[in-house]
């Protein structure tokens, strides 16, 4: 119980997933007011509401906000919106259900941001805790709101937070805290400022005992310094040390912890997940021992460059979760050296406001040929006139890479952008690809 919440009045806006178990926690205490706001007339969830309790669908009144003491706003929901400004202007606090959790949550906390890798990241060192037999609860963005994992019984939180979740967070005390990466993502949400996003970002340093950076991107630096550990592609601190014929390990200060061909999740990109969950693993005293069996038994998520099928020497990888360009560049990256045939790749979507141009210098390279589907497929095919090709659906895309496609070379759905203009989102996407991977006929091009 948070006492400081009795007797104030609190606005809950956005019927969600993390504000219903938010909603659950707020009814235990001794408020003056709670009222549901949600701008959408059909919110979800609305049936999960107590019965009587006051809510309101649609435009939301500016006024009646400024008669609050708390709002508590959704992560979809941004705080630069004209009624929350107004709000705040006017005294009221604006929190999150992260902020929330952070008042309450009496076991240490390790939070994890950046552009790509974070669920990896999260979900890795949830692994290796509960491998040294922590007693360690995930949640926050990677799907689990905290509201639902909140218990005396853990003994270690670990959370995936998206930058939405951190504009509303201020207070959130971290045992260790890291930006895996920074890139271009949710640019509509920041105005297209990467600056707005990465500050964003940088919130989740604020209040962190060991700050964890990426000694590559030096967008994560904390105040423009490196973090009290990093990790990087070099031989120092959490790094990798690899020998002429091409054997790579992971190392920590210089001492060899795992070669990566003992792991079960691949690419470069991983190697960097791997030594950031390593550095926050130690920051939380999980040893090391459990740390490496983790390492070797941990396959990755779905949806994030899976290997699907192999049919007629063609292999086909599901990367449905890449959902910005640098993940689809991680991808390629990561494939290309196993199909130096080239990489047929599906792309589109929701652009988010991304520059596409990155993925330029792989077309006609590393990739052969790109077909673009979905909303904002003409900024890809713009890319290229000899090398990018106009689909009207993932369906389509699919059967004229199939078409086209020769032994060796593999299939990559890995669309640099978000699904809900075709989708119910990456996971339905993705489930879709597979299913229609899985039916491809054996010798026929149908399917
Ligand atoms: N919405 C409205 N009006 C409202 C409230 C919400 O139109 O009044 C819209 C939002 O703009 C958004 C959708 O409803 O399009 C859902 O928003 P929400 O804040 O209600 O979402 P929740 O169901 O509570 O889920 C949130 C996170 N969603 C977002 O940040 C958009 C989930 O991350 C997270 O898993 C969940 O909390 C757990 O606590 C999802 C996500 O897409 C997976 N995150 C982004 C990403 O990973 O790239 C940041
Ligand atoms: P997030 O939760 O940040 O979206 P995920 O672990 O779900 O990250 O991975 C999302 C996408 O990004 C996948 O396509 C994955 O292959 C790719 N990816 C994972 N880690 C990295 C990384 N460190 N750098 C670039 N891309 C990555």
């Amino acid at each position: 119980m948070n006492t400081a919440l009795n007797g104030k009045k609190v606005a809950v806006i956005g019927l969600g997933i993390s504000n219903i178990a938010a909603i659950n926690y707020l009814l235990k205490h001794d408020l003056k007011k709670l009222s549901v706001f949600d701008t959408r007339e059909n919110p979800p969830h609305i049936e999960e509401l107590p019965v009587g309790m006051d809510f309101h669908l649609g435009p939301i009144n500016e006024k009646e906000l400024e008669s609050f003491d708390i709002i508590v706003l959704s992560p979809g929901l941004s705080v630069m919106m004209p009624e929350i400004v107004n709000a705040q202007n006017t005294g009221v606090q604006v929190v999150g259900d992260i902020e929330l959790f952070a008042h309450e949550a009496k076991a240490p906390i390790i939070g994890i941001t950046g552009s790509n890798g974070k669920s990896t990241v999260t979900t890795l060192v949830g692994y290796m805790a509960d491998k040294a037999g922590i007693q360690v609860a995930i949640g926050a963005n990677i799907g689990t709101p905290v509201f639902s994992i909140l218990s005396d019984d853990v003994e270690l939180y670990v959370l995936e937070l998206s930058s939405f979740e951190l504009e509303t967070t201020h207070n959130l005390h971290l045992r260790a805290g890291v930006i895996l990466n920074i890139s271009e993502d949710h640019l509509d949400r920041y105005g297209g400022s990467l600056e707005k996003y990465s500050e964003a970002k940088h919130e989740i340093y604020h209040h962190c005992d060991v700050v964890v950076t990426n000694r590559d991107d030096d967008k994560t630096f904390n105040n423009g310094k490196e973090g009290n550990v990093s990790f990087g592609l070099n031989n120092s601190s959490y790094g990798r040390e690899v020998l002429e014929d091409g054997t790579t390990y992971l190392t920590v200060n210089g001492e060899r912890i795992i070669r990566t061909d003992e792991m079960r999740i691949y690419g470069v990109h991983n190697q960097l997940n791997a030594l950031a969950s390593m550095a926050l693993a130690d920051a939380a005293g999980i040893p090391r021992e459990a740390q490496i069996k983790a390492l070797k038994t941990f396959s990755g998520l779905p949806h994030r460059c899976q290997l699907v099928r192999k049919l007629n020497g063609v292999n086909f990888y599901n990367d449905s979760k890449a959902t910005n360009v640098a993940s689809t560049e991680a991808a390629i990256i990561g494939l290309k050296d196993m199909h130096k045939n080239g990489i047929i790749l599906l792309a589109g979507g929701l652009g988010k406001g991304q520059d596409f141009t990155p993925l330029k210098r792989y077309i006609g390279h590393e990739v052969s040929d790109v077909f673009c589907f979905g909303k904002d497929a003409k900024q890809i095919l713009d890319l290229s006139k000899e090398h990018c090709h106009s689909a009207v659906n993932m369906r389509q895309a699919l059967r004229d890479a199939y078409s086209i496609v020769k032994q060796g070379q593999a299939i990559l759905l890995s669309p640099a952008c978000a699904s809900f203009d075709q989708f119910k989102g990456f996971e339905d996407r993705g489930q879709i690809f597979v299913s229609m991977v899985t039916r491809l006929q054996d010798e026929g091009n149908q399917d």
